[in-house]
């Protein structure tokens, strides 16, 4: 199987024009601060209605629903961990979140997807740490997903993702 494009963009993950933008998302699904937050306005109150019936989700999972008012056609929400220190499993649940978005955008047929830094942000996890899981899941990981976004919010995530992808 053919390696995902990968490609680094700075900027907002609401207006990306793919086909799954991946949600850093908290184990209520109900929206909250961040990029959650962000997607949850641009996507509409029907998403919040969607997320109700889910059941939540664990840390490391991941749940799929329709983009609603976005222009992407899916949203994957995924709940990743919290930092504690890094001896608490956060590197395999982060992972894990990577994997099971890409299985879910794989269910959909989806040719593109754009990722947030996950965790990052309100759950700590070092940005630099948090990028090299990101980068060497998604490049370990089968998928039919052909390109890659990770859309960066701030300086210091570019600049990790950048000297990261340019090592490659
Ligand atoms: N587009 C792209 N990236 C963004 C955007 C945006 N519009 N807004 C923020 N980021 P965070 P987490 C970046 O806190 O750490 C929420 O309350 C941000 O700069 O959104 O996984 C949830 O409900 C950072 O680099 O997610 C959970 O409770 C990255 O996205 C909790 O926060 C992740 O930051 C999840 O925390």
């Amino acid at each position: 199987m053919a390696l995902p494009q990968l490609s680094l963009l700075r900027g907002d993950l609401t207006t990306q024009v793919v086909d799954v933008v991946v949600n850093a998302a908290n184990s209520s699904l109900l929206g909250g601060g961040g990029v959650d937050g962000a997607i949850h306005r641009a996507a509409g109150p029907s998403l919040r209605q969607h997320c109700r019936t889910l059941g939540g989700c664990r840390t490391g999972q991941a749940k799929i629903t329709p983009g609603f008012d976005l222009d992407a056609s899916w949203i994957v929400h995924t709940v990743g961990p919290v930092w504690r220190g890094g001896h608490n499993g956060e590197e395999e649940l982060l992972a894990s979140c990577y994997r099971e978005s890409l299985a879910l955008a794989d269910e959909v047929r989806a040719a593109s997807m754009a990722f947030p830094a996950i965790s990052t942000g309100v759950f700590r996890y070092p940005t630099i740490e948090a990028a090299k899981v990101a980068i060497d899941t998604v490049t370990s990981t089968p998928t039919k997903v052909a390109a890659i976004v990770f859309v960066a919010f701030n300086d210091e995530t570019w600049n990790a993702y950048h000297a990261l992808l340019t090592a490659r």
